[in-house]
């Protein structure tokens, strides 16, 4: 056996989603900042992202964190999101299972019921609340970044779809929210391709004709996210299935999704703060969101979410890259 590199995971699943962390082997990557670090990290070495989501090592819907060092004093850990469609300012299953690894792994002081984890991400300072019973972290409630409505009743010409209206709101990431019986698409697995399709053609047609910026980080300027609304949601409890960049789903319900569909929800005058909203995935698992308090993200109303999930660890390995591997960075087909 021989390698030019050892790269150390644990891997685990949030809620049906894989998050696989990078406990050791990639050193600490350049940058004063996570959100520098993510740039920097997308110049310099994107390959290692590739290699270690892609094929044959990951597949077409992979995700996974990458533990750092923090550049924050009132942080533990630093987390740099890696997947499929690039590196994410903020994942939120990503979060409940890097918590649950750092958890389970021993890798913070671990204390129950509770062990409170704060990780250094690129879209800011996020908390991760632990609940622990005999060493196990039965349930993790992040406490997300500022989120925000961006805005509502918008309208985009999409090919094969003419005029399609969505909502459009900040969570971690950019999420356009659209109704499924508005695009004549049943909510059923057979019709997924059709979902697909329609949610890239959405997103394309979005960031060609209506870009979008954050207000206070202009870095974070794209929509790869389409929640695709089943009928029957409602502000208590939302179905969908969450169209992603390049072209896949998300297994989990999202945790950045559940955060900005809470902003737009909230936006619309339909969800209160302190009130359970259950944000179900296209595999039926289930995040509990809640608005902490109500707040401001560069001059517009915005909120302070949270959201609760459950993440289970599946394995450990030691990715190795041997010296003749055609595949150096990985493909996906
Ligand atoms: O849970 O925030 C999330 C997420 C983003 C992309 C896939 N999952």
């Amino acid at each position: 056996m021989r390698s030019r590199v050892v790269y150390h995971a644990v891997d685990s699943h949030t809620e049906g989603m894989p998050t696989r962390v990078i406990t050791g082997g990639v050193g600490v990557l350049p940058g004063a900042t996570m959100s520098e670090k993510r740039l920097r990290f997308l110049a310099e070495r994107d390959d290692l992202r590739t290699l270690l989501m892609y094929e044959p090592r990951g597949h077409a819907a992979m995700s996974g964190a990458i533990l750092q060092p923090p550049t924050r004093p009132d942080a533990d850990w630093g987390v740099l999101y890696i997947e499929v469609s690039g590196c994410l300012p903020m994942c939120g299953h990503g979060t409940i299972g890097v918590a649950t690894v750092l958890v389970e792994t021993g890798m913070v002081a671990v204390s129950e019921p509770e062990t409170v984890i704060r990780l250094d991400a690129p879209a800011g300072l996020v908390t991760a609340r632990v609940q622990v019973e005999d060493g196990r972290a039965v349930a993790v409630t992040l406490d997300n970044v500022a989120s925000y409505c961006h805005a509502l009743d918008e309208e985009v010409e999409v090919e094969g779809f003419g005029r399609v209206r969505y909502d459009i709101a900040y969570g971690g990431n950019f999420y356009a929210i659209v109704r499924l019986e508005d695009l004549g698409i049943p909510f059923e697995r057979a019709h997924k391709q059709r979902m697909l399709d329609a949610g890239l053609a959405i997103m394309d047609a979005i960031n060609t004709e209506r870009p979008v910026v954050h207000p206070e980080h202009p870095e974070i300027a794209v929509c790869h996210h389409v929640y695709l609304e089943a009928p029957g949601s409602t502000a208590a409890h939302s179905r969908h299935a969450m169209a992603i960049h390049p072209g896949w789903f998300d297994r989990s319900p999202c945790g950045t999704g559940t955060s900005a569909r809470m902003a737009q929800l909230h936006a619309r005058g339909m969800l209160d703060v302190g009130a359970d909203f259950v944000n179900e995935s296209f595999i039926g698992s289930r995040f509990i969101g809640r608005i902490r308090e109500v707040t401001t993200v560069g001059g517009r109303p915005g909120i302070l979410p949270s959201v609760t999930g459950r993440a289970w660890i599946t394995g450990t390995a030691q990715y190795l890259l041997d010296p003749s591997d055609p595949y150096p960075a990985g493909f996906l087909l």
